[in-house]
């Protein structure tokens, strides 16, 4: 992927609508992500016509995956394995996981997208008003540590000591099992620089323009997301792109955006 990616959120609510404001923006942005309205409009089928004008660039299918994981004796056999191997040849290059069902359901995720060659995006936080209720509450290590035991995944033990909250314990697992990347917070800069102390992979940000509560223009979020993260990131931006009167001339002036800022860093 581009350093500093620039994804677009196609969240219409027809399908037509989707093709046509992929088909005016596949050439300017990085990627495009398809979240779970637009399947349950369209099938999968209409992931094959986005990615067909796509080329090689990603396609995130955000289905926030967070059912069981069940291991047999011989292979993954829970609910999560059968939802990712419904996207076998369809088109998807990376889908998104839950980490609060714990480790057995993200590990399945991930042995399953590894076999398809999908990238799997893990979610330690959300990006909305309202997530840290949860996400931010007390981890019980002891019992966290039993539930990777049984799941058959090793914990780094160094790590132990740094895990405060859910959030940083789902990091921990995403570390654990070798996820591709996680999904983090543009509208929360501690936690994506608290993401940056658990891994060096791939953060992908939602949360600019609407989503934005700290007073900043689309410039200073974009100069806050791409020094707190670095260039293995990418911005997810939505309704800021598909709402607009002119989706390509949107698109084109948030990657403007995003170029501007990132020349401005010293770290690219
Ligand atoms: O707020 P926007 O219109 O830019 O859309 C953001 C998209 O990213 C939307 O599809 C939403 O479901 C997704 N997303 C978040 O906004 C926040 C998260 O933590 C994860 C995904």
């Amino acid at each position: 992927m581009k350093k500093f990616a620039v994804i677009a959120s196609l969240d219409l609510d027809l399908a037509n609508r989707v093709l046509d404001v992929a088909s005016r923006i596949a050439g300017t942005v990085d990627g495009i992500k398809i979240g779970v309205p637009t399947i349950i409009e369209s099938g999968i089928g209409i992931l094959g016509e986005i990615r067909a004008l796509l080329g090689d660039k990603p396609l995130l299918v955000d289905l926030k995956i967070a059912d069981i994981g069940f291991r047999s004796s011989q292979s993954w056999e829970g609910t999560n394995a059968k939802i990712v191997a419904k996207l076998a040849g369809s088109g998807a290059s990376h889908i998104t996981v839950h980490g609060f069902p714990g480790p057995s359901s993200v590990a399945e995720v991930v042995s399953i997208g590894r076999d398809l060659g999908i990238g799997v995006l893990l979610l330690p936080m959300m990006s909305h008003v309202g997530a840290e209720s949860f996400f931010s509450g007390c981890l019980d290590i002891l019992n966290f540590k039993t539930a990777c035991e049984k799941s058959g995944v090793k914990l780094n033990l160094t790590a132990e000591s740094m895990l405060k909250n859910v959030t940083d314990g789902i990091l921990a697992l995403g570390e654990a099992i070798g996820v591709d990347g996680y999904i983090g917070p543009a509208t929360r800069p501690e936690d994506l620089l608290r993401y940056r102390i658990f891994t060096k992979k791939q953060i992908w940000c939602p949360g600019f323009g609407r989503q934005d509560r700290l007073g900043r223009t689309l410039a200073e979020q974009f100069k806050d997301w791409a020094s707190n993260v670095g260039p293995q990131s990418a911005a997810i931006v939505g309704s800021l792109i598909y709402n607009a009167p002119d989706p390509c001339l949107a698109a084109n002036e948030v990657v403007q955006i995003r170029d501007s800022v990132i020349g401005g860093l010293a770290c690219q």
